[in-house]
């Protein structure tokens, strides 16, 4: 048998698979499993018409996709800490704004990965078209703990225009311990992204090689992820800069939204915005 033949047979119980959902007809647009979007939404965005919760986590398909997590992956969920999120750039678009990234002054910020304090994956790449503080501290750090007193507070104030703090820990109360994140998030009352930097690997992304840098240390990148502050030490924060970056326009991220988007929002209780705060944890 040839190989054309072999690849059109695989084919065609695809498309008699598909037919008779396509051209049904009746009840085309229903909402078979109730979690408030319709089947054909669903099989535009890829989640199971017949399951409210297809991937299995607790929060519905709706919850998920009006939250900006994914529906179809059980480990992301509107989670424990509760960051307010929006929508993520992928692929293709992401590669084509992140032609010319790097790590200094002017660069588009290449990402990176790791755990927030609850354990939850942190990506810098997650938190674009937000303006993002990524602040190096330690529990051993006098001015760190004096800027940690009213650290929260600015971060709240602005939580909603899309602003978050990423705040990386690089040391406990003695310089060669790893930081108690716990502990620190008591100190200061914090809710904001917490992360273990004790093996140095984020810092180095963001401070001189070879040491000689101080803490606490502050690079602040804008909506379109371009570091516009890098390596300023001591002290708090640029916030008059951060505050004129928020009153910058986020970048367009494609994002599907169904046809009763406005009724969703209201039954789940979700504001309409760029950046939407998770549910409660289940
Ligand atoms: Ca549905
Ligand atoms: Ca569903
Ligand atoms: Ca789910
Ligand atoms: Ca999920």
């Amino acid at each position: 048998m040839s190989r054309s033949l072999i690849a059109l047979l695989l084919t065609l119980p695809l498309v008699t698979a598909c037919a008779p959902r396509g051209g049904g007809g009746g009840g085309g647009d229903g909402d078979s499993d109730g979690d408030l979007l319709s089947d054909s939404f669903e099989i535009e965005i890829g989640t199971d018409p017949e399951l409210a919760d297809t991937d299995g986590d607790g929060y519905t398909d709706a919850e998920e996709h009006f939250t900006f997590f994914s529906p179809r992956n059980v480990e992301d969920f509107p989670y424990v800490g509760k960051y307010a999120r929006g929508p993520l750039l992928r692929g293709d678009d992401w590669d084509a704004v992140s032609d010319d990234n790097g790590w200094g002054q002017g660069d588009f910020s290449d990402s990176w990965t790791t755990e927030d304090m609850h354990g939850q994956e942190i990506k810098l790449k997650r938190f674009y078209g937000q303006v993002i503080l990524v602040d190096l501290a330690a529990e051993w750090c006098g001015p760190c703990r004096a800027a940690g007193e009213t650290l929260e507070e600015e971060y709240q104030e602005r939580i909603d225009d899309g602003f978050v703090v990423l705040q990386v820990v690089l040391d406990g109360l003695n310089p060669a311990n790893p930081p108690n994140l716990e502990r620190w998030a008591d100190d200061f009352d914090l809710t904001l992204p917490l992360m273990d930097g004790h093996d140095y690997e984020i810092a180095a992304h963001y401070v001189p090689t070879g040491g000689g840098w101080g803490i606490p240390n502050y690079t602040i990148l804008g909506r379109d992820h371009v570091i516009e502050s890098w390596y300023q030490a001591g002290g708090t924060a640029n916030f008059s800069l951060i505050d004129s970056l928020l009153d910058e326009e986020p970048p367009e991220v494609a994002y599907q939204w169904p046809e009763n988007v406005d009724d969703i929002r209201d039954e789940l209780g979700v504001s309409e915005g760029d950046w939407v705060h998770p549910f409660d944890e289940r």
